[in-house]
């Protein structure tokens, strides 16, 4: 088909929004499910009813609209309100494969089942970080569901999803393998990453390696050859030489284009560079408040949190991160990020967010009122707090739900706070809360304004910490408990998330 055919249709299939979220890969935060959710727009909800799959969005034209748009209309529109959010899951590596539980409804996921073995312990996905620690779900043939792939010793390799499960698994790019080094430090294997760079729907492979940031671009049966696509973070520019550089490398889209650009924090602040589909132009400092000399690099609390949440819904990824004063953001233009200032003092040193990585590396930036500009929550002493955005700061913060804190054991091990995620599990467009606790997967649904009543959505991913149980039936351990996300796993028409970065647990790593 004529890549620009395929452009369009793509593009018609996910409001601009949820490109710049989803296909970004852009942290789980930036995307929080609702990236988008936020009911879109205008005038195209029957069509979408009608049809269902965005093959008549097409012909009506809307898709254009959305991308040209920026977003702002899908963030308002309606859309979302009359779409089919398809199904959801939770989905991770235990000892078997990858498995997964399917959302049931409102209340709870269906039985754990697994669905792609190749990913096993028998096979020796558990045998590192650098295996088990890059498996994410982005829908790399661009069918609306998300494939299953990580790196292992061979290279990447990736399952395609037929809605009911993953098929066979096969090494799609082998430029990642041991043989070449990628799992030889994190400053390597820990970057990978599956944003769309070339913006055709299906998600790409981009990681730096020694000579910057290379990427390959999916075909939907592999990724074709793997090329530089920009040298400027190389080992030689000392990118690799501590994770206060490379560990805050991601790839949002932050001129809105609908092509993932790549940003990361260097010495002298947020250096971007555009996507032009085929590589990364120019990169330049696009904010300095965050370099060196403001001290960025001088704790994982600070550095850590940084991510690229479009905090004011123009379709354009922005870039927040916690300092010592709170939560600092600075909005994106398309060109550079415009002045930087606290948006939320509440998560600042003097309330004790930096004290532990147990809070600090939980903040995330989901959208949990739905109305298309990403909040921010995390998990503080009493529980999950949250503020809402109203496009230039955070509003008040308050605590969101108190089944999170301290009090009920969620501090006290990163099997249980490095597994929280703020995906949309009823549909409805506003992030909601999961985390991994003893007793299962724990979710409280978000009314907009507050949590509701966390209750067990799934008990079979449960277990204490550091128990791997009885042939690996509990989920204690890393190896199991951080591979835990929350894809979409059949398609729907809804702009919702379709995979979660795994940034959580390479801050929990750079916290300990
Ligand atoms: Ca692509
Ligand atoms: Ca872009
Ligand atoms: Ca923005
Ligand atoms: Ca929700």
């Amino acid at each position: 088909m004529h890549s620009r055919l395929l452009f369009a249709m793509s593009r018609s299939n996910l409001p601009a929004i949820s490109v710049a979220c989803v296909l970004a890969a852009v942290s789980l935060t930036a995307c929080g499910q609702a990236s988008g959710s936020a009911p879109g727009p205008g005038g195209d909800a029957a069509a979408d009813v009608a049809t269902g799959d965005g093959a008549a969005d097409a012909a009506t034209g809307d898709g254009a609209v959305d991308a040209s748009d920026g977003g702002a209309a899908d963030a308002a529109g309606p859309d979302a309100a009359s779409c089919n959010p398809g199904q959801l899951a939770v989905c991770g590596r235990g000892a078997a494969g990858i498995d997964c539980a399917i959302s049931a409804g409102s209340a709870s996921f269906g039985p754990l089942v697994t669905e792609q073995a190749g990913f096993s312990d028998g096979a020796l996905w558990n045998g590192s970080p650098s295996y088990y620690g890059t498996i994410q779900f982005p829908d790399v043939d661009g069918d609306g569901r998300a494939d299953v792939c990580g790196r292992g010793s061979a290279g990447v390799d990736c399952a395609l999803s037929s809605g009911a499960s993953f098929g066979a698994l096969g090494t799609w790019q082998a430029g990642f393998s041991d043989a070449a080094s990628w799992g030889s430090a994190p400053a390597y294997w820990a970057t990978i990453r599956f944003p769309d760079v070339d913006g055709d729907g299906k998600a790409d492979v981009c990681g730096r390696g020694t000579a910057g940031i290379q990427c390959a671009l999916s075909s939907g049966q592999s990724f074709a050859a793997m090329t530089v696509w920009q040298a400027d973070f190389s080992d030689a520019q000392k990118w690799g030489s501590l994770p206060a550089y490379w560990a805050t490398i991601q790839f949002p889209d932050v001129d809105g284009d609908g092509k993932a650009d790549v940003c990361g924090r260097g010495v002298a602040g947020i250096r971007c560079a555009l996507s032009d589909g085929t590589a990364f132009g120019v990169s330049s400092v696009w904010q300095a408040d965050f370099g060196d000399a403001a001290q960025w690099s001088g704790s994982a609390s600070y550095y850590a949190t940084i991510q690229f949440p479009d905090v004011n819904g123009d379709g354009k990824a922005d870039v927040c991160g916690r300092g010592a004063g709170g939560i600092r953001c600075a909005l994106s233009d398309g060109t550079s990020f415009g002045a930087s200032s606290v948006w939320q003092a509440d998560f600042g040193d003097a309330a004790s967010w930096g004290s532990s990585p147990a809070y600090w590396a939980t903040i995330q930036f989901p959208d949990v009122d739905g109305d298309g500009k990403a909040d921010v929550c995390g998990r503080g002493a009493a529980g999950i707090r949250c503020a809402l955005s109203d496009g230039t700061s955070f509003g008040a913060s308050s605590v969101w739900q108190a089944d999170f804190g301290d009090a009920a054991g969620w501090g006290s091990s990163p099997a249980y706070w490095a597994t929280i995620q703020f995906p949309d599990v009823d549909g409805d467009g506003k992030a909601d809360v999961c985390g991994r606790g003893v007793a299962g997967i724990r979710c409280a649904v978000s009314d907009g304004g507050s949590f509701g009543t966390s209750t067990v959505w799934q008990p079979d991913l449960g277990g204490a910490a550091d128990d791997g149980g009885a042939g690996g039936a509990s989920w204690g351990l890393e190896a199991y408990y951080a591979t835990i996300q929350f894809p979409l796993l059949t398609a729907g028409d809804c702009p919702r998330r379709r995979g979660a970065m795994p940034m959580l647990r390479f801050m929990q790593r750079l916290g300990n």
